[in-house]
């Protein structure tokens, strides 16, 4: 009987699909409270000390949390962007955050740190800069999924006012650094497929997302329960069916009156966590990451290019809401 190509398993033992290691030690640096009337200073030194820490466990990558440099603030309603634009950065880095970078880059540890954007022509956007370990910008993401509302709601116990105080970002760009391709998302993002997915088929290795998540969710307060397993759950399901890392950091703790969920962690391409916070204060994780092990989902049951189905996904991008099938 002569052999079949198609009946080849074309596999040999693991090995052969991650034969050398391609290591990035990655610490996910979880800050505590940030007080309303915290002074930038006082946050910058907070930061620089997480990195220090980092970089004395051998870290030459260090995620901080969105909005790492203020309070939460769209927890208030304000009318005027006299009141709004403080909490904004206008350059990056600025005269209060070159202390960070100057560190960093003479630590020769790379960082991603979020931070409320103005620009020079007024547009507000929720944005995260990544930084190389020599300095140099790789890039800046702008967050895509915009939560919360726009106008006041005083029955609820804090506002969520993201909706209208930042513009949506409108890209998910992979980049080549730290020695693999490396992706950064925020918050809201990560419980939607999507993100991942976009970010996946740029062969992305590394997903970095920092958020702030208020435990109590006041349109559906039974989901308060569920606010850590739903965390772990979407950043979980996405690192395992992308075939990735992804490195999860929050800003935790009681902020304001606000408790947010902390549960930092760094998730391997298994699905695995292999390193989690267990305190909601200024709190660093490291994990050695081994971007080769991305292939070993990325080139068996997730070889994209051998099992989707792009053909069958159409709705994915031709319709935004839900269209049910006609009839009762
Ligand atoms: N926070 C939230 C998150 O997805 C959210 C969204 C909105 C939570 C309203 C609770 C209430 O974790 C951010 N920062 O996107």
């Amino acid at each position: 009987m002569t052999s079949s190509p198609a009946l080849d398993h074309g596999m040999g033992d693991d090995t052969t699909i991650a034969a050398s290691e391609r290591i990035l030690r990655v610490a996910g640096a979880q800050l505590g409270p940030i007080a309303r009337d915290e002074p930038r200073a006082t946050v910058v030194e907070r930061l620089i000390g997480l990195l220090e820490a980092a970089h004395s466990q051998g870290a030459e990558l260090v995620v901080f949390p969105e909005l790492a440099l203020t309070t939460f603030f769209p927890r208030w309603y304000f009318d005027s962007w006299d009141d709004i634009d403080p909490f904004f950065e206008t350059e990056m880095p600025s005269p209060i955050t070159a202390p960070l970078f100057e560190r960093a880059r003479a630590l020769g540890v790379g960082f991603s740190l979020g931070y409320a954007e103005l620009t020079a022509d007024g547009h507000h956007f929720n944005t995260t800069i990544l930084v190389e370990r020599d300095g140099s910008v790789v890039g800046r993401y702008r967050k895509v999924h915009v939560p919360g509302h726009e106008a006041h709601e005083p029955w609820r116990p804090f506002q969520h006012l993201e909706r209208r105080y930042f513009e949506p970002g409108d890209r998910f760009d992979a980049w080549q650094a730290f020695g693999g391709v490396v992706g950064v998302a925020t918050c809201n993002d990560r419980r939607w497929p999507e993100t991942y997915r976009v970010f996946g088929l740029q062969g992305c290795e590394l997903l970095l997302i920092g958020y702030n998540t208020p435990i109590h969710y006041a349109p559906d307060p039974g989901q308060n329960r569920l606010a850590g397993f739903h965390n772990a759950l979407v950043m979980q399901s996405g690192a395992y069916q992308n075939g990735m890392w992804v490195v999860g950091v929050a800003k935790g703790g009681v902020e304001e009156g606000v408790d947010s969920l902390a549960e930092s962690c760094i998730i391997g391409p298994s699905g695995e966590v292999v390193a989690r916070t267990d305190t909601t204060g200024d709190e660093v994780i490291v994990a050695d990451c081994d971007l080769a092990r991305c292939a070993n989902y990325k080139t068996t049951l997730f070889d994209f290019d051998r099992y989707r189905r792009p053909e069958v996904y159409t709705r994915i991008t031709a319709q935004r809401g839900v269209i049910a099938p006609e009839g009762s």
